[in-house]
């Protein structure tokens, strides 16, 4: 019996700094419903979703930060979603940042991912361990990028969950651009990544490379795919956000590196494709097959 997940990929366009949380969530339902018309069992949504990227902006107001954070999930802004996805019978990502406590009391921040059940129930969480950008305010650039100011570091690792019938991880954003976060996943057989991103057009370190930011964002993850044999699921915030264009490039990638479906606008839009778990073998059986072609013991110098 194949194993086929049909997954929708649900890209959203640009949340503004004053839209509120329930009207992103009434969008992000509109395309969990179009989904599900179509048959998805999972609809994957992208980074920090339910607002406008404020990493852009330099901020010293810690109340006005945390503004922007969940201090419960689902919370009575994000329960329609959660409601939503148990009505329809589909899984979710979501990505959200995240604001808690740990068992010492002390304030913990994060740029957190989820992935929930057709019940509705949250089956698996992950933290942002690779945070681009900078620490403080660098006014020469046209927008900031200050998610190292604003989240921790991840302390969950890299899991991966059986969940809808096959092994899944997750990973956010820039995490795709490393070679490792895709390996730590697929030496874990991995069968689908699912990730969502938030990626101006415009770098500030290197804009002559503005114009390669569609084709990297591919390139990562069509070679992780690859190299691991597993489906990937990438998902934009996308269009002109607060003054800032964000890339969209939303696809759907099998383990072959094959880009299945994509998304064509910088909107609101769902890409679907039926994904045959059962197809990661064909790579992870012969070209990738660690047990018998990878040299760990050469690799030293990958974790020292
Ligand atoms: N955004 C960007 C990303 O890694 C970035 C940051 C943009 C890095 C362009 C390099 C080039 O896609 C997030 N949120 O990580």
């Amino acid at each position: 019996m194949p194993r086929i997940l049909t997954i929708a990929a649900a890209q959203l366009g640009p949340i503004a700094k004053d839209e509120s949380r329930s009207s992103a969530v009434a969008r992000m339902i509109a395309l969990m419903t179009h989904a599900a018309e179509r048959g998805a069992d999972l609809v994957v949504f992208p980074e920090l979703a339910l607002t406008t990227f404020f990493p852009r902006w330099y901020m010293e107001d810690q109340a006005e930060i945390d503004s922007y954070f969940e201090t419960e999930m689902p919370s009575a802004e994000t329960a329609p979603l959660f409601e939503a996805a148990a009505r329809l019978g589909v899984g979710f990502y979501l990505g959200y940042a995240e604001k808690t406590a740990d068992d010492s009391g002390t304030v913990r921040r994060f740029n957190t991912s989820i992935i929930v059940g057709p019940d509705g129930t949250i089956l698996g969480k992950y933290r942002k361990i690779h945070l681009p950008g900078h620490r403080e305010n660098e006014p020469w650039r046209a927008f900031q990028h200050l998610e190292k100011r604003y989240f921790e570091r991840g302390d969950l690792g890299f899991p991966v969950h059986e969940v809808f019938g096959g092994r899944v991880g997750m990973c956010i954003c820039n995490d795709r651009r490393w070679p490792e976060t895709f390996r730590m996943l697929g030496l874990q057989k991995a069968e689908l990544v699912v990730l969502g991103y938030n990626t101006p057009v415009h770098y500030p370190p290197a804009p002559e490379h503005d114009h390669l930011q569609d084709f990297h964002n591919h390139l990562v993850m069509q070679a992780g795919a690859y190299q691991n044999g597993t489906w990937v699921v990438g998902v934009a915030k996308a269009g002109r956000e607060e003054d800032c264009d964000l890339i969209g490039g939303t696809c759907i990638i099998a383990p072959t590196g094959e880009i299945v479906a994509q998304c064509t606008t910088l909107g609101d839009e769902i890409a679907i494709a039926e994904c045959d778990l059962d197809r990661c073998r064909e790579i992870q059986d012969n070209i990738f097959n660690f047990n018998v072609h990878r040299q760990p013991d050469q690799y030293g110098l990958l974790t020292r």
